[in-house]
């Protein structure tokens, strides 16, 4: 069928308004932010309901059509928008699920809420916030990252280490099949033992196995006394020690961020702002959050005292002082990006146990040498997850080829919350067995025997662009 008359159809099962063919209005969602990833697409479908998605689906799936799942597009492997080289002729849409962004029955005894698939992570910890509660997960795209992505792609952020991934905080979902039946339970009850659990199923299937369109997600306590600290240590096995004590001594650890002298002085550039603590060069710095009922600080610096290898530390209570530490953290994307200017930069997550740290990173900058490119590593100490990107790589096959097998002989792995999508499924072979493979496209095959399903994601492929 021809996109024009696929395009036909879908007007008549969405409003025509939000079935966009207008090469200005695609634009925003055939590209990724970072511009890494793009392509092109017959329309950009909006749907305001699951009814609206679940027949939008049908159709695709009887006329072969692909679909690409999107929403706050804020994914970084290329897997929410359309693929750089297309499948054979198949037309292509992107399904943008943003208008799903409704929160509703906020359950503050049951500690739930029901979110639409669009509702990005800021509305979800909004409502949380309403009724004195917070969200597990929290991470710096929060304002346009939504909770479908996120189930997705089974995202993580800083408060890992306390509350675990999206996976964990999944109680119900609904989702849509390839061909338009519903699945799921929303009932939320957290003992319920009747077979598959969706939510476990569908976190991290990247829109491969169906479409999320609401899902019944965990609240946790609101602490309103939260410690930071900006901690420089002298060496990276220092920090490492550092890292298994607070964890230890602090049930009140909240998070436990690296970020390595390369990183804090690219984002104080950025920031034109002095860094707080005295950066020693084969070093690295951690930022610490502690939250509790009551003020967390006096065990926080209890344990700071102790530390050896310490070589300057900041701490913060006030909010404005808190913010201050904290943007060195979170706006390192931000300030990737921005001295990236127009050459992507290359993006590797990937996680190791922790003791293996410090050779992951003698490993990461050992390929950024051999390439030319300059690295800048920071990510989430407690879970070994760095994110190593690559500024002016001139092979990024060649970078990863060095990385990811170093990687999975140490026991990590190739993605640690960004997912496989299109960008590192040609090495999913380097954690996963064959067999384990050839399970999964089985699997993939039986709920989407069409295979409209964002194609290409988490299929070993050659389409790394
Ligand atoms: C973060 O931890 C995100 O800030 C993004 O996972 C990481 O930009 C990146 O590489
Ligand atoms: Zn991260």
């Amino acid at each position: 069928m021809t996109d024009a008359r696929i395009v036909d159809r879908l007007r008549r099962l969405v409003d025509p308004a939000h079935v966009l063919v207008d090469r200005d209005l695609r634009a925003g969602f055939e590209r990724d932010w970072t511009g890494r990833y793009s392509g092109t697409c017959a329309a950009v479908v909006r749907p305001g309901t699951t009814a609206e998605v679940a027949s939008v689906l049908a159709t695709c799936d009887e006329y072969g059509v692909e679909v690409i799942p999107q929403a706050g597009n804020t994914g970084l492997v290329g897997g929410g928008v359309p693929r750089p080289t297309t499948h054979g002729a198949r037309p292509v849409i992107v399904l943008s699920l943003r208008r799903l962004d409704r929160v509703t029955d906020i359950d503050s005894a049951a500690m739930q809420l029901t979110a639409g698939a669009g509702t990005t992570i800021a509305s979800w910890q909004a409502a949380a916030r309403s009724v004195g509660l917070d969200t597990p997960v929290d991470f710096a795209a929060r304002q346009s990252a939504t909770i479908g992505g996120a189930i997705a792609t089974n995202a993580g952020g800083s408060r890992v280490l306390r509350f675990g991934t999206m996976r964990q905080q999944v109680v119900g979902i609904e989702a849509v099949l390839a061909d338009g039946r519903i699945v799921g339970s929303m009932t939320g009850l957290p003992k319920e033992t009747v077979g598959l659990h969706w939510p476990s199923v569908l976190a991290g299937s990247e829109g491969t196995l169906a479409v999320v369109t609401a899902a019944r997600l965990r609240m946790v306590p609101r602490f309103t006394h939260v410690a930071t600290a900006m901690v420089s240590m002298a060496t990276l096995d220092g920090a490492v020690d550092l890292a298994a004590e607070l964890r230890r001594q602090l049930g009140s650890l909240d998070a436990l961020e690296i970020i390595e002298p390369e990183a804090i002085r690219l984002v104080a550039g950025h920031l034109a702002a002095t860094v707080p603590v005295e950066v020693v060069d084969r070093g690295t710095v951690l930022l610490i959050e502690c939250a509790d009922h009551v003020d967390p600080t006096p065990a926080l610096l209890d344990v700071l005292a102790g530390t050896a290898g310490m070589t300057d530390s900041a701490v913060a209570v006030d909010p404005p002082r808190r913010a201050h530490l904290v943007q060195f953290r979170d706006r390192i994307t931000e300030a990737i990006n921005a001295v990236a200017l127009g050459t992507p930069p290359y993006k590797l997550d990937v996680a190791v146990p922790i003791g293996a740290v410090p050779e992951l990173l003698d490993v990461a900058r050992s390929a950024a040498a051999s390439d030319g490119a300059r690295l800048i590593p920071f990510g989430h100490l407690a879970e070994g997850n760095l994110h190593l990107n690559y500024l002016g790589a001139d092979d990024a096959d060649a970078i990863a080829d060095m990385v990811l097998p170093a990687v999975a002989e140490m026991g990590g792995t190739i993605s640690a919350e960004h997912g496989v999508g299109i960008a590192k499924a040609r090495w999913l072979h380097l954690v996963r067995s064959d067999d384990d493979l050839a399970t999964q496209r089985a699997i993939k095959h039986a709920l989407d025997p069409n295979e409209i399903l964002n194609p290409g994601v988490l299929a070993a492929t050659d389409q790394v662009p």
